[in-house]
């Protein structure tokens, strides 16, 4: 059986952002063959779109032996789940979103899956949580440390550590 390494960052700024991390988590961990390692969760506001809704970020390792098209499906599936709705073309607000942001050190093109993601060394939403659980993980494509990415970075938006504990009714 293979074992894969995977992270995944989570994304959620509509409903009740702490349930909807909480719940997706352990929905993945059904996937997983250990608990996954967690990053802190961040508050950030929305980039690329319009809306008053702050996300919730978090990224989490895990290792599962799925396949990454097998595991693309199941979380699409649970997006689904915690009741995620597209609407047409662009970025909207959503409950849940379940990116893959590196499977191993493995490197996928195809119509329905892009591995390293293909964003997410331009955004400090992910690059926060990244170094805080992988600091020394390197991209396969930049050949570059999730550290030294993160300290080149254009994106300056805040990405401002949330304690659950603060907001008791999210
Ligand atoms: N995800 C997007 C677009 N914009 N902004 C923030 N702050 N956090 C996200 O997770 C995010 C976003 C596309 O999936
Ligand atoms: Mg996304
Ligand atoms: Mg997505």
């Amino acid at each position: 059986m293979q074992l894969n390494t995977v992270f995944i960052l989570l994304g959620t700024n509509l409903g009740n952002r702490e349930a909807n991390l909480r719940d997706a988590i352990t929905k993945i961990t059904e996937l997983c063959i250990h608990k996954p390692i967690k990053s802190s969760v961040y508050e950030t506001l929305p980039i690329g779109f319009d809306s008053d809704l702050k996300f919730l970020n978090q990224v989490i390792s895990i290792v599962t032996s799925l396949d990454p098209f097998e595991l693309l499906e199941k979380l699409l599936e649970i997006e689904l789940l915690l009741g995620r709705e597209r609407q047409g073309k662009g970025y909207s607000s959503r409950t849940i979103d379940l990116d893959i942001v590196y499977f191993n050190s493995d490197i996928i093109q195809s119509e329905t899956l892009t591995v390293p993601h293909p964003r997410l060394h331009l955004r400090r939403f992910t690059m926060v949580p990244m170094v805080e659980i992988a600091p020394d993980f390197i991209h396969p494509v930049l050949g570059l440390s999730q550290t030294r990415i993160l300290s080149q970075l254009e994106d300056k938006n805040e990405v401002r550590n949330y304690d659950i504990t603060d907001h008791p009714k999210d």
